[in-house]
């Protein structure tokens, strides 16, 4: 019997393929913003609107929020799971061909929710191959989407303890110098730099080979960049799960509960000795 989460990701994967066979025609931007003030493609407003009439469908499913709409969407009928997406990650990286995602967190309370209620996350990576990771029951499964079918590539997907990747975000003269100094310390543990605009796709690397990526605490804006509910609890979810560990720069992301549903926060996801090394770095 197929249960109400696992119903989820079957609709996630199913709207990617067709999210996947739009981009073509909506790398254009549309005249609007989203709530974060970032302006919205095409593409950003097709995937958001069919992830949202998709997944309040599904009897499982209360409620609805995206970082491209400023509140929740109920759904007609009471549902037990609420879930928070970022329908398009890294849209911008359409009018270059480069990764893009779409993120998901399934939690069991309404929304703004704090990290613990989250009971599923997953992301699909639009990259070379269509793929998606979804972590639940303490365990995350690699899937490849092909259409509309999906099959297991991993399962058990662990995050490898050597770190070989990093990459951080942010232009480096806003980085604070306790920031910085961390940085030069593990360049010279011979990392590769990996940072390519989208953090699904960064993240994938990280997953892969062992690293980290962040996106820090900037001078001028110590909140960061990213998104509490849409970005954060969703990808450390996953990255906790494979066995790695995430921060806000002192404690893990899904110890942190959002005042509003569009916060920001630093982002920090990896390997745990690069993670608890950067905790240490900025106490
Ligand atoms: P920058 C995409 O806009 C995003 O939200 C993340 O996917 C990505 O990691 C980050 O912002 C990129 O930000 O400032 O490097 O363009």
């Amino acid at each position: 019997m197929t249960d109400a989460i696992e119903t989820v990701f079957e609709t996630v994967a199913t709207t990617a393929a067709d999210v996947r066979g739009a981009l073509a025609e909506r790398r254009a931007y549309a005249d609007a913003e989203n709530p974060s003030g970032e302006q919205q493609l095409a593409a950003d407003v097709y995937a958001d609107e069919l992830l949202e009439e998709r997944l309040l469908a599904l009897d499982g499913v209360g409620s609805y929020a995206s970082e491209e709409r400023d509140g929740v969407v109920e759904a007609d009928d009471a549902g037990q799971y609420h879930v928070a997406c970022d329908p398009l990650d890294g849209s911008s990286n359409l009018q270059s061909n480069n990764g893009m995602g779409t993120i998901v967190g399934v939690f069991d309370e309404s929304l703004p929710a704090p990290g613990s209620a989250l009971v599923a996350s997953g992301f699909v990576l639009y990259g070379p191959i269509t793929t998606m990771l979804v972590a639940r029951g303490g365990t995350v499964t690699e899937y490849l989407l092909d259409g509309e079918e999906r099959s297991v590539l991993t399962e058990d997907v662990a995050i490898p303890d050597d770190p070989v990747v990093y990459g951080f975000g942010g232009r480096i003269p806003d980085w604070t110098d306790q920031f910085r100094s961390y940085v030069d310390d593990i360049e010279a543990d011979r990392l590769k730099l990996r940072y390519g605009g989208a953090m699904v796709a960064d993240v994938n690397q990280v997953i892969t080979y062992g690293g980290i990526f962040g996106y820090p605490m900037l001078e001028e804006r110590p909140e960061g960049k990213l998104r509490l509910q849409f970005e954060g609890h969703p990808i450390a979810h996953v990255i906790e799960t494979a066995g790695g560990a995430s921060s806000n720069g002192t404690q893990s992301l899904l110890d942190c509960d959002p005042d509003g549903l569009h916060e920001r926060t630093p982002v920090f996801v990896g390997s745990e000795s690069l993670v608890d090394r950067l905790e240490s770095a900025l106490s």
